[in-house]
């Protein structure tokens, strides 16, 4: 994919570059999006009536099942080149603050130092009770590929239902990746959108100032969104060719192992 001059000129001049990145980042490490349709046992369930306290209240083994399910695929998948060259792109730009809307901990396993995750992770269940942290046992869980009911486990202090540590439909945002989210958007000199359908609020308001400041703006993703119009660079592909590209036109003298990253 050719990347406009300009981009690489105001990519390599970035004093505070901001990422936010979607399901779609994590598409070809074979996470399906929330666009994509749904199999097994929730073939006939949107992922927002899912991600939903109301479904969970209506039938928690169905909804921690779902997230049992989703947590074997992230655990089994591989960060892809998308997510490499976002780690490169760290260690290349003055400073990255990389946001993501995902659950997966694929951008932590590519080697991000730091990730704020908007929506929670999969990784850190809470009682839906008394909200104390649950551990979860270490093992990767075996869900058939179709999927399953799992009851949820019960907390230890109350007896509550444990429920995924993620930002259902309707719950507010983790305050403080949101606010340090908000700080760096109104701080950055450039913000790129990838692997997001840019729909769902907050987190797609985000980009609202820097578009408005006319700071340089960039999105990644193969489909059309509403920003296609009002993004400075709109780069139609995906992301694990589009971003190497990217950081290869821009960083050509990277060191050995970045290249290896982003080749
Ligand atoms: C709240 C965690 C209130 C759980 C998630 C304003 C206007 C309209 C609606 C609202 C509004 N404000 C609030 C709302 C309601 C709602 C909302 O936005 N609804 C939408 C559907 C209209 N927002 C909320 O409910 C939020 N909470 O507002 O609370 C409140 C306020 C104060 C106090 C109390 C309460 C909470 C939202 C968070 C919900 N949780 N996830 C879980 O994952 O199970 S959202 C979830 O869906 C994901 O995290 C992600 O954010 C979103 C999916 O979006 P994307 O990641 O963009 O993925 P999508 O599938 O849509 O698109 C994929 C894209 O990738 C596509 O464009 C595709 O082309 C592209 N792609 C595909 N392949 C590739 C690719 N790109 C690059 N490379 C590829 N290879
Ligand atoms: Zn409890």
């Amino acid at each position: 994919m050719k990347i406009p001059e300009p981009l690489i000129e105001r990519l390599r001049a970035a004093r505070h570059l901001v990422v936010l990145t979607g399901s779609g980042i994590s598409a070809e490490s074979g996470l399906p999006t929330f666009r994509d349709k749904q199999t097994g046992l929730w073939e006939r369930f949107k992922p927002e009536d899912l991600a939903t306290p109301h479904a969970f209240d209506k039938d928690p083994a169905l909804v921690w099942g779902w997230y049992e399910w989703r947590r074997m695929k992230a655990a089994r998948a591989l960060p892809n080149p998308g997510h490499l060259a976002i780690k490169a792109l760290e260690d290349l730009v003055p400073r990255l603050t990389l946001i993501t809307q995902n659950v997966d901990d694929l951008h932590e396993r590519a080697g991000n130092r730091v990730v704020l995750h908007l929506h929670g992770t999969l990784t850190n269940p809470i009682c839906a009770s008394c909200k104390r942290p649950f551990l979860l046992s270490p093992e990767v869980p075996n869900e058939p590929e179709g999927g399953r009911r799992v009851e949820p486990p019960r907390c230890s202090q109350c007896h509550g239902r444990i429920r995924p540590g993620v930002v259902w439909f309707g719950e507010s945002l983790p305050q403080r990746e949101w606010s340090v989210a908000q700080q760096a958007a109104s701080e950055c000199d450039v913000f790129a959108c990838i692997g997001t359908s840019s729909l769902v609020y907050p987190a797609a308001s985000l980009v609202r100032g820097p578009l408005n400041r006319r700071a340089v703006t960039i999105q990644i993703n193969p489909g059309g969104t509403d920003l296609d119009a009002r993004v400075t660079f709109d780069l139609r592909g995906p992301a694990g060719t589009v971003l190497p590209a990217l950081v290869n036109g821009a960083f050509r003298t990277v060191d050995d192992n970045s290249r290896k990253a982003v080749e």
